[in-house]
């Protein structure tokens, strides 16, 4: 599928878009959370395993100076197959382009559900910057190659887990996973992953992750950089790996369809992986008994578990 023809199959079927409103109004005058980076990708918007809800809480809650999207943001393989794009898909664009006109430098780079955009490199839409990859430099000086992952599909094929990750029985999955958060949230319970959950299980997939992070680390060490940030395999991670002697950070971001996490860099260059389901559970609480109100909104040593 084309640009155009993703264009003609949003126009078409969309009035106005994004629409000059959001149909969830943005909460007026709460406290953002501010972070110098983040980073979000496998929002897979156009598909009904995308947490748009959770997305939209996470965005009206946090800010940051630059933002990267770290592909395939609009899932445009399934939209093709089946046009389903609900009001709470057009919220999100239409606060990620108002991000951009409040001044966060937004940085999107495609990835393979939305290759179609990778066409756009070099451009810039209402502010928001088309790369095919992008070089980050932190606040404490490293400098981090940014890429969404499936560079790496060509050498991970002898892995079966890669199949299952575009295939229909992964389809079905996110849509169980929908449906048992439906009764679950009905039952006044919180966000609960089964993917998450069965992919810890399979022998197979834990190998594939922990090849997919080496294979994309040791090509960060040949680059010469200190660490990559990637997306793609629906996995959020950190890692250390070494590359002929020389220390090489590994994040994944992770994905909107069920971990639900975003990577963010504080403004002294510290990295952390946020699991807004989380993040979310301890707001509600830390509302509902003010008196931990005092108490930190993260624990750093949590993340090195
Ligand atoms: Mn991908």
């Amino acid at each position: 599928m084309t640009s155009a023809d993703l264009s003609d199959l949003i126009s078409d079927n969309i009035a106005s878009f994004p629409s000059a409103t959001p149909r969830i109004p943005e909460p007026e005058g709460n406290a953002r959370r501010s972070y110098r980076t983040v980073w979000i990708s496998d929002v897979h918007l156009g598909t009904k395993g995308c947490n748009a809800e959770l997305l939209i809480d996470f965005l009206d809650n946090v800010d940051s100076e630059t933002m990267y999207l770290v592909g395939d943001i609009i899932d445009g393989w399934r939209l093709k197959k089946k046009f389903y794009w609900p009001s709470a898909h057009n919220d999100i664009v239409w606060r990620i382009m108002k991000r951009a006109r409040r001044g966060t430098r937004v940085v999107y780079i495609p990835g393979n559900h939305d290759e179609m955009f990778r066409q756009f490199t070099g451009l810039n839409f209402g502010g928001i910057e088309i790369r095919r990859a992008a070089f980050h430099d932190t606040a404490d000086g490293r400098r981090l190659m940014v890429l969404h992952g499936d560079e790496f599909d060509a050498v991970m094929l002898s892995h079966r887990w890669l199949a299952f990750v575009g295939d229909h029985a992964y389809h079905m999955m996110m849509k169980c996973n929908v449906a048992v958060n439906t009764v679950r949230r009905w039952m006044g319970k919180p966000y609960w992953s089964l993917s998450k959950a069965a992919k810890h299980k399979v022998k197979n997939a834990v190998e594939f992750i922990g090849k997919y992070e080496e294979v994309v680390a040791r090509a960060a060490g040949e680059r010469g950089v200190d660490g990559v940030v990637c997306g793609h395999i629906h996995t959020a991670e950190f890692r250390m790996f070494e590359h002929n002697g020389k220390p090489v950070e590994y994040w994944n971001d992770g994905d909107w369809v069920e971990g639900c996490n975003a990577l963010v860099e504080h403004h002294d260059g510290r990295m952390e992986i946020l699991h807004w389901p989380e993040e979310m559970k301890r707001r509600v609480e830390g509302e509902a008994a003010p008196a931990d109100a005092g108490a930190p909104a993260t624990d750093p040593a949590r993340e090195a578990a």
